[in-house]
């Protein structure tokens, strides 16, 4: 991978908000370039906390095959679609947005969608998360939502409802009015002019070696012990998550 002085720098600076610890291979997923400076591949992020962190809710197992498998896959594959393309330079942000109405490049917002929903994700989870959120941002969850426990609530519905693969979201509209939703697969709020807030992965590999096939347990767990409120209220404060190489 060819990286430039000035790309490093940026990277270094862009990683010491969220990552305790930085380090030239943590950066990758809180900095904040919105085109690459050259064609460099996209990176795996690490995890924002220890892969046993998060247990016994979330096992070093799970992400072993979550984030070191399935996450690393989509990485891959997509460094392996874009490569000499026009897709080369772009960020991640830009290719997402290029491909999502675009049937002929399903596979390039596919990979590229999930190397965005997975990076957004861990940052979503946190060890002794969960709970409610604080002042501003649950002001607006009760009067856009109907407070905290109806937003539990349809959230869970939402994650529920999702059949098959996919997401449940937190997002902001166009309109700055909150709202819960649901995405099949790879799709993503940004696809839909929404902001995104919080997310939790449905698909099976997110919880089947933890869970089993209970997924209401799973993301009653989320909910109750590992949601990161803090970074949920910098996206609501409009801090933009940007991943790129
Ligand atoms: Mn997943």
């Amino acid at each position: 991978m060819e990286m430039t002085r000035r790309s490093f720098l940026k990277l270094a600076a862009g990683s010491a908000a969220l990552v305790a610890a930085p380090s030239f291979a943590t950066s990758s997923a809180t900095q904040h370039l919105t085109t690459k400076d050259s064609a460099m591949s996209f990176t795996l992020p690490p995890l924002p906390y220890a892969k046993d962190a998060l247990a016994p809710h979330i096992s070093a197992n799970t992400f072993d095959f979550h984030h070191g498998k399935h996450h690393n896959a989509y990485v891959v594959k997509l460094n392996e679609l874009v490569a000499g393309t026009e897709f080369e330079k772009k960020s991640l942000e830009e290719i997402i947005l290029a491909s999502a109405k675009d049937a002929s490049k399903a596979a390039l917002f596919n990979n590229a969608a999930q190397h965005w929903n997975h990076s957004f994700f861990w940052h979503c989870l946190k060890p002794n998360g969960g709970g409610k959120p604080t002042g501003e941002l649950a002001a607006k969850i009760e009067s856009d939502l109907g407070g905290y426990d109806k937003f539990a609530a349809d959230f869970k519905a939402a994650a529920l409802g999702q059949f098959g693969s996919g997401w449940a979201w937190l997002v902001k509209d166009a309109s700055g009015k909150l709202k819960i939703t649901k995405t099949a697969n790879a799709d993503l709020p940004m696809a839909h002019g929404e902001t995104a807030l919080l997310t939790c992965d449905v698909w099976e590999h997110a919880y089947y070696l933890d869970f089993q096939n209970r997924r209401p347990d799973f993301v009653q767990t989320v909910l109750d012990k590992l949601v990161n409120w803090e970074f949920v209220a910098a996206n609501y404060a409009g801090e933009q998550f940007k991943v790129a190489a």
